[in-house]
């Protein structure tokens, strides 16, 4: 559909900042797909970078475009991270996990010196929340888990892929947690993360460092915070 393009716009947009010598955190999901075209296209052209890939999926398009990736103990930081979102409110908090890589994608953000998010402009809200909140959580125990998630306030489901429990790169769940609205989502990701049987969660608070969105008209606008 034609947010493929704003996603696509987005993308190139933000693979501008890329610099040789970098190292680049690959993000996960359809918009990041075009980051990593990209990033392809131009190292064909010279540009000289390592990357570190978000999941498996990102590594393998990675592989197969050609582009060199290093693991962590190769590196002392990531330079830059360009990454989709699937909610993105006012302060820049964000929400992701729709792919099912949010905890690879999060120890890389964390690693990075900046985190470049690109969205088409439907990911815009006021609010955080329409979206379901995915969390990570281990296998064992997770009906007590996913109770627990209730007692926050949502309806917590199990992410299922072909009739099964969906599995993160990482062996665990994704429990897609539907808060309809989310008031306080600092206070949230701390109240989910100290639930026992949590790895993480979607909400990424105060990591964003630019926020590129393509528009279905064919603009790009850089948001400043
Ligand atoms: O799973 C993820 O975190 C993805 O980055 C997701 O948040 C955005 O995916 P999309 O670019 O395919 O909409």
């Amino acid at each position: 559909g034609d947010d493929m393009e704003s996603k696509r716009i987005a993308a190139e947009r933000a693979v501008e900042y890329i610099e040789d010598g970098m190292i680049v955190g690959l993000g996960t999901g359809s918009t990041a797909y075009w980051a990593i075209q990209k990033i392809g296209e131009r190292m064909k052209e010279g540009l000289d970078i390592r990357a570190i890939a978000t999941s498996n999926q990102s590594e393998s398009l990675a592989k197969a475009i050609g582009i060199s990736l290093v693991s962590f103990s190769d590196i002392k930081a990531v330079d830059v991270t360009i990454d989709g979102a699937d909610e993105v409110d006012r302060q820049w908090n964000v929400i992701k996990g729709g792919g099912g890589a949010l905890l690879r994608e999060k120890i890389v953000a964390a690693a990075s010196k900046q985190l470049i998010i690109i969205i088409d402009e439907r990911k815009l809200v006021d609010r955080l929340g329409e979206f379901p909140l995915p969390v990570e959580i281990v296998q064992f125990g997770y009906e007590m888990t996913m109770h627990k998630l209730t007692e926050l306030g949502c309806r917590p489901i199990l992410r299922e892929k072909d009739k099964k429990p969906f599995m993160t790169d990482n062996g665990n769940y994704i429990i897609d947690c539907e808060f309809g609205s989310i008031e306080k989502p600092v206070e949230l990701h701390k109240e989910i993360n100290m639930i026992p049987g949590v790895v993480d969660n979607g909400l990424f608070i105060h990591m964003a460092d630019q926020v590129i969105v393509g528009f279905e008209d064919g603009s790009v606008k850089e948001l400043r915070r």
